[in-house]
């Protein structure tokens, strides 16, 4: 009998990567999609087979991390041997704005999925893994942080994703449930959200090579995160979730690298390497060649507190689970930047002139 697994957040990046792997080792796939006023399944339409055909073995449901009985009765419904919950507000800074609403679908939706488990009386059938972050680390206690680091969250995101991670632990300790969390450090891909800081340089640069776009603004660009490929980390959750015993496991890369090199790399990778001039919100990067400015700091996007530095220590994941990070930090940019370089050409040949504008 094949297995069956309901994700949450399918329409995001890591849940369409997560639903093309369970689905090609063979799973029937359950994900819960927002009612949204535009599409939002652009990431996940090519896996889309009409529910009428008998083989199909990919369903969505409308639903809503913020909606109790709207879970419980998917959970009821599917009857799931395994829920990966990575549904939630996961813009750090939007927290700021919308810091009850993130607490909201991040915190307390965890707390209804797993209380689902329990009114249903599936904590012997359903595993459950949790999304958890190293934004839990924040204002880091150690470097490079493990599954014993401290936590010391910097954002409403953060907070809300500490109390999601302790529930997570206390249901596995109070009612046996097959529950774990995956601490993951930054993972991207040509599927990451628009505003992540990666994406939107990525985006930026094959817009500005296309002519689409002049001057890409950012925030703090010394912040320095471990950057994974997603792809990568999606593996990672399953192995996870298939281990005998529940637990909480980092995934990352073990490398740090700064929003600057992001910057560098990406702009020599579409050929118009920058030199830099001038100091903290005065900082610019201009062109090599033209002395053009491509690159500008607008403290819009600085955070009220800021996370500086992330690095994981991965050893545990790669000697329980056998799980290690294969793509290199400059593959990952390049590969970024080249498909959003094809998507740049596609957006000029239909005459779109709002690419890049993230
Ligand atoms: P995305 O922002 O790409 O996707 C988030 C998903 O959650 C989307 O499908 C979104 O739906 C859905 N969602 C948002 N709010 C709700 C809600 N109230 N009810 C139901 N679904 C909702 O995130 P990622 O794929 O990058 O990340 C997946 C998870 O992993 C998240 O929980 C994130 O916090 C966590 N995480 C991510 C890391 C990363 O580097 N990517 C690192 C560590 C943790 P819609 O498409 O409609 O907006
Ligand atoms: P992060 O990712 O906050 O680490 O959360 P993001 O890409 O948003 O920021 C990384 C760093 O870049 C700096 N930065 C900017 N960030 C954005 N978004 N836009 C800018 O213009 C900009 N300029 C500089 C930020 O200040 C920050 O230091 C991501 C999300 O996927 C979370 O859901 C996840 O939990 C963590 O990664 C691990």
């Amino acid at each position: 009998m094949s297995k069956t697994a309901l994700i949450t957040g399918i329409t995001g990046q890591d849940g369409a990567y997560l639903a093309e792997f369970l689905l090609a080792k063979g799973y029937t796939v359950h994900g819960v999609k927002r009612r949204s006023s535009s599409f939002n399944t652009q990431r996940i339409d090519q896996l889309y087979v009409d529910p009428h055909e008998r083989d199909s073995r990919f369903f969505l449901h409308y639903g809503d991390l913020t909606d109790s009985t709207n879970l419980i009765r998917i959970v009821q419904d599917t009857q799931p041997d395994e829920i990966y919950n990575l549904g939630a507000q996961s813009h750090v800074m939007v927290s700021f704005e919308t810091p009850e609403y993130t607490a909201n679908a991040d915190a307390i939706g965890t707390l209804r999925l797993l209380e689902a488990i329990r009114i249903l009386k599936l904590e012997d059938k359903t595993r459950f893994y949790q999304a958890s972050t190293s934004e839990l680390y924040g204002q880091a206690q150690a470097v490079p942080q493990d599954e014993a680091t401290p936590f010391h969250p910097r954002s409403p995101y953060g907070v809300a994703k500490m109390y999601a991670y302790w529930i997570t632990v206390n249901y596995r300790e109070s009612y046996g449930i097959h529950a774990s969390n995956g601490i993951l450090f930054n993972h991207e891909s040509p599927r990451r959200g628009e505003t992540f800081v990666t994406r939107k340089i990525t985006r930026a640069a094959a817009a500005i090579r296309h002519g689409l776009q002049e001057t890409l603004y950012l925030g703090n660009l010394e912040a320095q995160r471990d950057w994974g490929d997603a792809r990568d980390f999606v593996d990672g959750m399953w192995r996870i979730v298939q281990q005998e015993t529940p637990d909480d496991f980092v995934l990352g890369t073990g490398e740090m690298h700064s929003v600057r090199e992001v910057v560098e790399l990406a702009f020599n990778r579409v050929g118009m390497p920058l030199t830099w001039s001038g100091k903290g919100v005065e900082e610019i990067g201009r062109d090599a060649q033209t002395g053009e400015i491509r690159v500008q700091i607008d403290p819009r996007y600085f955070r009220p507190a800021e996370v500086d530095i992330l690095l994981s220590n991965p050893a545990k994941a790669k000697r329980v689970l056998g799980w290690e990070a294969t793509t290199s930090f400059q593959t990952l940019v390049e590969d970024m930047v080249d498909s959003d370089l094809k998507l740049a050409a596609r957006a000029v040949a239909a005459g779109d002139t709002e690419f890049g504008h993230a």
